[in-house]
């Protein structure tokens, strides 16, 4: 079967306050500009984007396991759930697409509780404290991977 044209994008708990609140630390763009700056990036591939945010877990890993159907890969910013969540790993394990962790503030140095990510070793692609810039950086660099694995 060829490779589907579309890739999910996961934006977790509180992302949607993207904007609003804490600029200092998240910037002053908004979620809309998150998914807007990703869909951008992924047409001038030829690559479809469907976004997803919510607040809820279990909401997530629906969105996750659907991506089986159509999606070559997940760039995902799993906000707060990074450090506390199990299923959402193996949400991300069990559908075996590549994955691409993305962090707008660079959690290494911040509070220690940010410091550990249950997504880290199920994910292919890192991009951490690059603002919002780095969601764009993730496409990209899971692109390259997608490309690298229908050519092999
Ligand atoms: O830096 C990131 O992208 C985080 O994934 C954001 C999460 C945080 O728990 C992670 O440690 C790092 C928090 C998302 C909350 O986003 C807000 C945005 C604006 C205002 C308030 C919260």
């Amino acid at each position: 079967m060829s490779t589907p044209r579309r890739l999910l994008l996961v934006n977790g708990p509180n992302l949607n306050l993207l904007g609003t609140r804490e600029p200092g630390i998240y910037g002053s763009q908004t979620l809309h500009d998150v998914e807007d700056l990703v869909a951008r990036t992924a047409a001038a591939h030829g690559i479809d984007v469907r976004a997803v945010q919510s607040n809820h877990e279990g909401v997530l890993i629906d969105a996750i396991h659907a991506a089986r159907e159509d999606c070559a890969g997940i760039v995902i910013n799993p906000g707060g759930l990074t450090h506390t969540s199990v299923v959402l790993r193996d949400a991300l394990s069990g559908v075996a697409l590549p994955v691409a962790e993305v962090h707008i503030s660079d959690v290494r140095a911040r509070e220690s509780f940010r410091h550990f990510s249950y997504v880290q070793d199920v994910a292919v692609v890192h991009v951490i404290g690059e603002g919002v810039a780095g969601y764009a950086t993730a496409v990209e660099r899971l692109l390259a991977v997608i490309a690298g694995q229908a050519d092999g």
